[in-house]
Parts: structure tokens; C-alpha cells; sequence
């Protein structure tokens, strides 16, 4: 059966435009605090195959989505690393002792996820993709450095540029084990992989190539090498005009945060990547003028290429469901208004 987020991710423009949503499966839906609730700890909630594969599951049961992101998170990497890993209510994400670690690879410790993948495939329909992803080393190394989520990167920064090889030779050890991890997420079945480089905004433009895009492509390059057809979508969220030499780490597929300028990625990218996202998370909490031009000049925008609609960066747990609703609704009342046009010109 063709998947319509596939088709798109290797060229082709359909009529129907592929919607999914970063962290769609969360806290603003009370399906998922359900099972929330049950687990005290977050990584033992990742990590539960029954309970991940419904989560996963959840948003596409409400919502007509095109396809499903495995839930998990992208710090199950240091956790496999060695690196205690433990998520603290209302303030994030807590890992410990970066100094004491030997940094050695379990990829058993991650069984779980590749169990949960096996589920979900078996109740996914077949018209959808199932969505699996890493997070990129910089992003990766900040958490493991900081030991939480930061607003400097003062430590990680600081390591970098005083112990300049560890640093690289920490960015390589991450590319290479997120590219095993990705490798046995496609093995289980997924469809597609993502690289979230979320903090790819802190870099410096010195040290763009080094931190983020020579890991990045040894990921993509390692990938290929033993699934070239699996098309990779890649996330350097808030890097500005970088986002045009991020196209060097050979992803198949970029996620716009939403401060790019729509014209200018159209002119400057949508001939070597596919174009993904945009939405502001934030403009989703209201109704009126603002979502309705943000959508409609997305849509607009990316009319005669490739394109996947998305957020700029994940659902915030205020998010109200109808919203959501709304915002799909829309995108596909556009695709008919674009059938009927092309049916009348014929
Ligand atoms: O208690 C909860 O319910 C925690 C909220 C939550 C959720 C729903 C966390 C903790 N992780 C997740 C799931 C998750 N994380 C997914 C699953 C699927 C989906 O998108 O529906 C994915 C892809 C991630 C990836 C992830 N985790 C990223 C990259 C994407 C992004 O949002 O930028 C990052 C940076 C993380 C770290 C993380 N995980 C969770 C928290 C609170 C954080 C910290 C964010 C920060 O430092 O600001």
C-alpha cells in the first residue's frame, strides 16, 4: 500500500500532503497522562514495549495522521553509554557524573525499544510510516556534559574548546553508536529516521562543520551504507543561514523551525531536501488570524514541491486538542480546494 509520507520523502509531490507532529504523543493528550500516571520513572515508561507501542499509537487513533513516532526519548543514548539518566518532574531531564563514566556501549540496554517498534508494526495500518529516530551527538553531548538541560552550554563549551580532541573524539563515539541505534530501529521495522539536533542553535558559526555537520554525515553515511532507501530526515533547530550548509550532511529531508524565512528555504533548499515543518508550537495554543496565515502561507508556500507539514518544534502540553483537529482539517480542506482548481483548468 503506498505511504504517503514515503512518496513525499523520496521526491514526489502527491495531492495529499503528509501531516505528523513532533511530540504528538504527550501530555496534552489525557489518553497519555493515563498512562503517565502509572510510572514513576520516565525511561521505565520508554522502555515498557506494551506501553510505548500504545502511546505511539494514541495520536493516530485520534487524529488523521499520516504517520507514527516511536515514543522514546533521545537520551536512552547516554543511558546506554553507562551515563545514569533520570527525568525529575516539572523541571527535566537529570544525568549524572559525566567525569566518572567509561563510556562503553550496551546496545542490550535497548532492547526494549526495538520490542516496542516489532508491536507497533504489527497494529500500525498499512498505509502509514512508522518514524524512528536519534537525537545528533552535539545536541546528545550537551545533556551528557551540562548533566541537565541548559541555557549557556557553559560546561559543554567550555570541555570543547579546552579538551578539543575528547570532544571530537566524544562527537565521533556518539555518531557512530546513534548510527548502530538507528541501524537496529530500521532492522525492527522502522520506516523512516529522524536526527534531532535541538540545541544546534548554540554553536558557533566556527565550529558549525566540526559539531555539527561532519558527525551528522557520518550518521547519514553510516546509515546508507546498509539501507540506502531509507530516507533521513534531519532537525538543526535555530541555526539561521546554516541551515543551507546543514544540506552537506546528505539527509534526505529538513525540518524548518519556525523562524526560517518560508521563501528563502523554498528558493535556497526545496531543490536537494525535502521540506518539513515550520508551524509555531506556540501559535497552536490560539485560535484566529495568526495560526490561519501561519498554516495557510506554509501550505502556500510549499505548493509545487515536496513538502510534509509539521511543527518548528514539538506540541507544548497546553495544547488544546481541538486545535489540532482544526489545524488538520484545514490542510486537507486545502488539498481539495487544489483538486478542484487543477480539475477545473483541465
Ligand atoms: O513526563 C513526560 O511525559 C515527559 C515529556 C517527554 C516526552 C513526551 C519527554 C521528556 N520526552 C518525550 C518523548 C519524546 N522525546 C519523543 C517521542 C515522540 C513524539 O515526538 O511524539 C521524542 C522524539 C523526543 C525527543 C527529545 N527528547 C528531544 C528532541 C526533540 C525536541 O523536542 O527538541 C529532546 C531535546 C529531548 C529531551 C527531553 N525529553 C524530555 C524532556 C523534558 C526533555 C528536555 C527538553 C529540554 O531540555 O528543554
Amino acid at each position: 500500500m503506498p505511504k504517503v509520507l514515503e512518496q513525499t520523502l523520496k521526491g514526489d509531490r502527491k495531492s495529499r500532503i503528509p501531516v505528523w507532529f513532533m511530540r504528538q504523543a504527550g501530555r496534552y493528550l489525557p489518553e497519555y497522562r493515563k498512562i503517565r500516571q502509572k510510572y514513576d520513572h520516565f525511561l521505565d515508561f520508554c522502555f515498557s514495549p506494551r506501553s510505548a507501542c500504545e502511546v505511539t499509537l494514541q495520536p493516530l487513533k485520534r487524529f488523521d495522521l499520516d504517520a507514527a513516532i516511536l515514543f522514546s526519548d533521545i537520551l536512552v543514548i547516554p543511558y546506554a553509554l553507562g551515563q545514569t539518566v533520570s527525568f525529575i518532574k516539572d523541571k527535566g531531564p537529570l544525568l549524572k557524573n559525566f567525569n566518572e563514566i567509561q563510556l562503553k556501549y550496551n546496545p542490550s540496554k535497548l532492547s526494549p525499544v526495538f520490542e516496542a517498534i516489532h508491536l507497533i508494526k504489527d497494529q500500525l495500518p498499512k498505509n502509514k510510516s512508522l518514524i524512528g529516530f536519534c537525537g545528533a551527538p552535539w545536541t546528545i553531548a550537551t545533556y551528557m556534559i551540562e548533566g541537565q538541560g541548559s541555557k549557556t552550554y557553559q560546561k559543554t563549551k567550555s570541555f570543547a574548546y579546552l579538551h578539543a580532541q575528547e570532544f571530537s573524539a566524544l562527537l565521533e563515539l556518539l555518531a557512530q553508536v546513534s548510527a548502530d541505534y538507528l541501524i537496529r530501529q530500521i532492522e525492527a521495522g522502522v520506516d523512516v529516521v529522524k536526527i534531532f539536533d535541538s540545541w544546534a542553535g548554540a554553536v558557533p558559526a566556527e565550529c558549525f562543520d566540526e559539531w555539527v555537520i561532519q558527525p551528522t554525515r557520518i550518521i547519514v553515511n553510516e546509515v546508507k551504507k546498509i539501507y540506502p532507501y531509507i530516507p533521513i530526515m534531519g532537525f538543526p533547530k535555530g541555526v539561521g543561514l546554516f541551515y543551507q550548509d546543514y544540506l552537506k550532511t546528505g539527509v534526505d529531508a529538513i525540518t524548518l523551525d519556525p523562524s526560517v524565512p518560508r521563501l528563502w528555504a523554498l528558493e535556497n533548499l526545496s531543490q536537494h531536501v525535502v521540506l518539513q515543518g515550520g508551524l509555531d508550537p506556540i501559535v497552536v495554543l490560539t485560535r484566529g488570524k495568526y495560526l490561519d496565515q501561519q498554516i495557510d502561507t506554509l501550505l502556500n508556500t510549499f505548493t509545487t514541491v515536496p513538502y510534509i507539514f509539521n511543527l518548528g518544534h514539538g506540541f507544548v502540553p497546553e495544547t488544546p486538542i481541538e486545535n489540532v483537529e482544526y489545524i488538520i482539517h484545514r490542510i486537507r480542506s486545502f488539498e481539495k480546494s487544489c483538486e478542484q482548481l487543477l480539475s477545473c483548468s483541465i
